[in-house]
């Protein structure tokens, strides 16, 4: 950051990071921008008529009030519904990803607090990888390991020849790691295998899912339909010999189930390239092709996380898993199957995967917790039960929701409906930089201070550095640290030195610092004025399959066959229709071929924005120059478009039977037709059921992967387009709210 001549702030990228991420244009212009909280604030209907369920919200004024005010009357209303309904009624879940750093990471306060003030129902998984989670523990044991185990950028440019790439490696995505990075690796890394002459197939609806300069063939996939060419690829395998029967036998289990589907004795379909062809549209001969080439490679079979955020977004994970073992490279150097290149910057990243400081955590007392994206359903259906992950669960009866660090109407799918059930509640508190969809839907808005704006310590997954993150500017307005708001609550509910332990926050980030720091690292002070570490490159280890694939007795995989699970008997024994023991083909429930997709007959593509951070600082500089018509960009054919009516940089209506939003048309033929792109992220600007601004998620459905993981889908949905006639309504969503000002 630095500060120039005008006094206005320049944010700059580290002086040796080699590719300095673009996201970072939309930091010093949201500093100070009008959406900021600038006070805390409370909803009219709130401040006048007590906590209770309404539809208000979102609809009235908020009233400012002073800080006092603010924390006694939530302290009294968390009191109240602890007292009165016990702490299962507050939803602490906050699931986001709010901003770096170690100590102001708002959830893990948050969760530690409502921890201190006698629990909470919390959530489990993520909407990145909420499949992926509960699914690949029953297929190798431990999702994580295999996260962690994935070959890095300089294995794969040393050994692979072939890299079958479903859903790319989007270049877009990769300066992202949770926690930050200190310097861009990633891009010079994808670089640098197109010099070295790795071929990739690129699986995916859209070209620009993998860098220019790689050799790529493209194979333009029907979305959704990854599953079947998948299993066509292993029909081939099997037809023409060239799978690997010794390490089927010595390493997985169950392959003869999955043989058998794909041969299809129960049911008589007969998965081969041409029955593939058909459903994926890509030739058969293309793919009879393409597994001969991976059968005669080394290949490496990489699935992106947006194919399990899908409806039985288990079956690609899976299929694709199998398919690398039938070709036998599973632990070898630059085979085998990886899961998220070109999802997050940190996977086939090579720095060292260290012990970072971090706040000592407390345990929830409350046990019941729900699969994250469950939360409306949640919301609108106490009592009512529902299966995850072979158990059968509750929803418990929530009367206070309180958020900090994440933005549900960004995050959550079919939004008018989480809308509906954000009326449920007696109280809802969001602590806010800004004023984000969720911020207006809440009753208390607690204003918050950004990463500029206070010292931290700030490290990613595999960062090489520890930053010593100096505070830049001063707080906007009487924005707080989540901590300090938190701090306080906790005076006024009995348990501030608990919580505190006496500690301020610079003293906790000395703390967390020197409890971490071991011999031979430089102290606090020095650290400090260094700016920041550089940590040392973890040791090379062994990867879970290089450790398996040596010794399968000796080092068996954590599943209850201690193999490769191709099919599950644990799976199967669930019982569910949505997810059977092993591969398998399902159709979406909504999907092209049926008779409701005929009124909206293009499958949309909700992807991660290439402009910025999921919604965060969308009203920054590099989010901004992406609009189009003052809307979020909906890329489509030029001839879906013209069969539409539908010129470049026109504004659209995207819409189902869930909702409607506006965008900016832009013409592509780097997309399949009958497929458009609209990116997450947008802020949620409603006018009735219609999104003025052009957030996917009022089109997306609020349905799960299955009932096993009971994941997030938001990354497809089936809409119409059509031009826009007529006067718009206005953005609202760039100014604040209305706000009664002390
Ligand atoms: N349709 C569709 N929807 C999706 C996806 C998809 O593929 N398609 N992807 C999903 C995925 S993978 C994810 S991870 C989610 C992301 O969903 P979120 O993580 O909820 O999205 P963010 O916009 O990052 O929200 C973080 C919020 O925290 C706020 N914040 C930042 N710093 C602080 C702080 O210090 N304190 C407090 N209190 N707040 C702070 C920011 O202003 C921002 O509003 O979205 C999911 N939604
Ligand atoms: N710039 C930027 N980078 C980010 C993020 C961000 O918000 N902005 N978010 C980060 C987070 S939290 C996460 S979890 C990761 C998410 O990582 P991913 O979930 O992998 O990312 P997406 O961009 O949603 O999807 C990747 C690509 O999958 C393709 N795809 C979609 N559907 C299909 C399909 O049916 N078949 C095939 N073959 N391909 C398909 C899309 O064209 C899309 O571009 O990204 C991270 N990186
Ligand atoms: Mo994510």
């Amino acid at each position: 950051m630095r500060r120039r001549e005008d006094g206005s702030v320049a944010v700059l990228p580290h002086p040796d990071d080699p590719d300095p991420s673009p996201l970072l244009g939309n930091v010093a212009g949201a500093l100070a921008h009008p959406t900021r909280v600038a006070a805390p604030a409370v909803r009219r209907g709130w401040l006048e008529g007590g906590p209770g369920p309404s539809d208000r919200r979102g609809a009235e004024e908020f009233v400012e009030v002073g800080w006092d005010e603010a924390l006694d009357r939530l302290a009294a209303e968390l009191a109240r519904v602890r007292d009165r309904y016990g702490n299962e009624a507050v939803y602490g879940g906050s699931y986001g990803w709010a901003s770096a750093g170690r100590f102001h990471h708002a959830q893990s306060q948050l969760h530690r607090f409502l921890a201190m003030f006698g629990g909470y129902t919390g959530s489990r998984n993520s909407y990145s990888l909420g499949t992926s989670l509960v699914l690949l523990p029953h297929l190798v044991g431990d999702a994580e390991e295999v996260l962690r185990s994935a070959s890095t950028w300089q294995t794969i440019e040393d050994a692979t020849e072939l890299i079958v790439a479903f859903g790319g490696i989007p270049a877009k995505n990769v300066h992202v790691v949770p926690g930050g990075v200190t310097r861009h690796r990633t891009p010079s890394r994808l670089a640098a295998l197109a010099a070295s002459g790795v071929r990739v197939a690129l699986v995916s609806p859209i070209r620009d899912d993998l860098p220019e300069e790689l050799d790529a063939t493209w194979y333009p996939i029907v979305p959704a339909t990854d599953v079947t060419l998948m299993l066509g690829l292993a029909h081939t395998l099997l037809a023409e010999d060239l799978h690997d029967r010794r390490f089927l036998d010595r390493y997985c289990t169950g392959f003869e189930t999955f043989e058998h589907y794909l041969l299809g004795r129960a049911d008589g379909v007969v998965k081969d390239a041409a029955w593939a062809a058909a459903l994926c549209g890509i030739p058969a001969s293309a793919i009879a092709a393409l597994a001969r080439r991976m059968a005669a490679s080394r290949t490496l079979v990489t699935v992106t996380w947006s194919l399990q955020r899908i409806q039985h977004g288990e079956q690609p994970v899976w299929a694709g898993l199998a398919l690398a073992a039938m070709l036998g490279q599973i632990g070898l150097p630059g085979g085998g199957f990886g899961h998220g290149y070109g999802s997050m910057g940190d996977v086939g990243d090579d720095g060292p995967r260290l012990r970072l400081p971090r706040m000592p955590s407390v345990p929830n007392p409350v046990r019941t917790f729900i699969p994250v994206a469950r939360i409306a359903d949640m919301l609108l259906h106490p009592g009512e039960s529902y299966r995850y992950d072979g158990t059968t669960r509750t929803y418990p009866d929530i009367r206070l929701v309180h958020w900090a660090g994440g933005n549900p109407f960004h995050h959550h799918q079919d939004l008018n409906r989480l809308r509906r059930a954000f009326a449920r509640p007696d109280t809802i508190v969001v602590h806010e930089p800004y004023w984000t969809a969720t911020a207006r839907q809440a009753d208390i808005v607690l204003p918050v201070t950004t990463t500029l704006e206070r010292e931290d310590l700030g490290s990613g997954r595999r960062d090489s550095h520890l930053i010593a993150m100096h505070r830049a500017v001063e707080p906007l307005g009487r924005a707080r640290d989540d901590y300090a708001i938190l701090a306080a609550l906790a005076v006024r509910l009995g348990f501030g030195d608990r919580f505190t332990e006496g500690r301020t926050a610079r003293e906790w980030i000395e703390h967390l610092y020197a409890s971490w720091r071991g011999d031979g690292r430089p102290s606090f002070a020095r650290f400090w004025a260094d700016g920041e570490l550089e940590l040392p490159p973890g040791p090379r280890r062994l990867t879970l399959f290089e450790r398996f694939r040596a010794d399968p007795e000796g080092a068996p995989l954590g599943t209850p066959s201690g193999r490769i699970e191709i099919a599950s008997a644990t799976v199967a024994g669930f019982g569910l229709a949505d997810c059977p023991g092993h591969p398998a083909w399902l159709e979406p429930g909504e999907w092209l071929g049926a008779p409701a997709a005929a009124r909206h007959p293009l499958h949309l593509i909700a992807n991660q924005p290439a402009t910025r951070l999921h919604s965060q600082l969308d009203v920054g500089e590099t989010s901004q120059a992406g609009k189009v018509a003052g809307r979020e960009p909906l890329t489509l054919h030029p001839d879906d478009a013209s069969a539409r009516g539908i010129t470049a940089g026109a504004l659209v209506r995207v819409f189902n039977d869930r909702g409607a939003c506006l965008a900016g048309a832009v013409l592509s033929e780097r997309l399949r037709p009958g497929v458009v792109q609209l990116a997450t992220g947008a802020w949620y600007d409603p006018s009735g059921s219609l999104c003025v601004h052009g957030n996917p998620n009022v089109l997306t459905a609020d349905v799960p992967t299955s009932q096993l993981s009971q994941g997030c889908t938001g990354q497809h949905a089936l809409v119409e387009v059509e031009p826009y006639a007529g006067d718009p309504p206005p953005l609202t969503v760039l100014r604040p709210p209305s706000i009664r000002s002390l």
